[in-house]
């Protein structure tokens, strides 16, 4: 009987003849069939045969065996290659086909919302910062008058990443960034993604997008908050949009309030609408006046300075405008959903 090595050998010759003789993919996959079809392909035949060897005969035969495979699966490939571009050269070729649809990217629905945002903070006068997503337990609780342990820490469910560093939960650490390179007058949008150990139903996402609003200055009152965002608000939903202040609590302002709209599902008519639960109102944002505690931790007077702040859910809010009831679609990365948005 021939040696293992012979038939290796005479193996890789017979394919060496066969393979210049092949014309087109269904030859190509034929060939591969007669070398590797699981019953009888010849190189099959020749790995059961290896099977069988006593150890020492592995060893001389087996790294010359795998090699061979390899050979034959690159030159395989190679012909598949070949014949696929002959294929789509013919194709290009066939004027008579109808063209490929080209679909354009475009910005994603919750970019064209934030920037319709900035545009009419930006005609208010303000002007746009950013932050980082990772922040220090510093700036994202405690500069915020959060002290350890404080138990309004509970309603963020942070995710940290150890003892020191963790995802924003909001946008508000930027506050302090600001405030602590910059003195009145302050007049800034912050926007950027937040990150909160949620399970997602049809109002809440665990990564969201939030713009803060903050305008620090001499003489800022409650009215100037409350006027700035019923303008906003008209400006983004249109001027018959219906909205509430109602009083709220956040460590790092005093008062504060939160601001709901009519719930655009249900108006307030379903009673198990799952978007508002019935109440006809859903909340928007989080504001409030400065704490003087946060003044003084960036070193900003507050016997002479007072301002204002904000934390809008771009995500949440953008549900609304569009009028998607169930947030959960911005991410699932459906292109029937997306195209929607695209207006080229
Ligand atoms: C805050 O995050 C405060 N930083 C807001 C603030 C800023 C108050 C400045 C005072 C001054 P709150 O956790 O309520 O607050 O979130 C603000 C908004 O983010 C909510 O009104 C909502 O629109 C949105 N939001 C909150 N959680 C989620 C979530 N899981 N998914 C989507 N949007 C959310």
């Amino acid at each position: 009987m021939n040696s293992l090595k012979e038939k290796i050998e005479r193996c890789r010759q017979f394919f060496s003849e066969l393979a210049p003789q092949v014309k087109d993919a269904q030859g190509v996959e034929e060939l591969r069939q007669q070398f590797f079809s699981r019953k009888k392909g010849h190189l099959t035949l020749l790995f059961e045969e290896f099977k069988t060897l006593s150890p020492e005969e592995k060893k001389a035969y087996g790294r010359e065996l795998n090699e061979l495979k390899a050979e034959i699966q690159n030159r395989l490939t190679e012909l598949e290659q070949k014949f696929q571009e002959k294929a789509s050269e013919r194709l290009i070729d066939d004027l008579t086909l109808p063209g490929r649809k080209l679909y354009w990217g475009a910005a994603h629905p919750i970019t064209l919302f934030q920037r319709e945002i900035e545009r009419i903070f930006i005609s208010m006068g303000f002007s746009v910062e950013e932050g980082p997503e990772i922040e220090t337990d510093y700036y994202n609780f405690e500069a915020l008058n959060f002290p350890p342990h404080h138990p309004a820490r509970d309603s963020w469910d942070t995710l940290y990443i150890n003892d020191k560093l963790l995802l924003r939960t909001h946008t508000s650490p930027v506050q302090i960034r600001v405030m602590e390179k910059k003195k009145p007058p302050i007049r800034i949008i912050i926007p950027g993604k937040v990150f909160r150990r949620e399970t997602p139903d049809p109002t809440h996402l665990p990564m969201f997008y939030q713009v803060e609003g903050l305008v620090v200055d001499r003489g800022i009152t409650f009215a100037h908050l409350k006027g700035t965002l019923e303008y906003f608000i008209k400006a983004l939903f249109g001027e018959k949009i219906r909205l509430r202040f109602r009083p709220s609590f956040f460590p790092f302002t005093e008062p504060s309030a939160e601001v709901d709209i009519e719930c655009i599902v249900c108006g307030g008519q379903d009673p198990a609408c799952r978007v508002c639960g019935g109440s006809g109102w859903k909340e928007i944002l989080g504001a409030g006046m400065v704490d003087p505690q946060v003044f003084k931790n960036v070193s900003i007077d507050p016997e002479i300075y007072s301002g204002w702040a904000f934390g809008l859910g771009i995500d949440r809010t953008a549900m609304f405008a569009f009028q998607i009831p169930e947030i959960r679609q911005f991410y699932e990365n459906d292109l029937r959903f997306l195209r929607q948005f695209n207006r080229r």
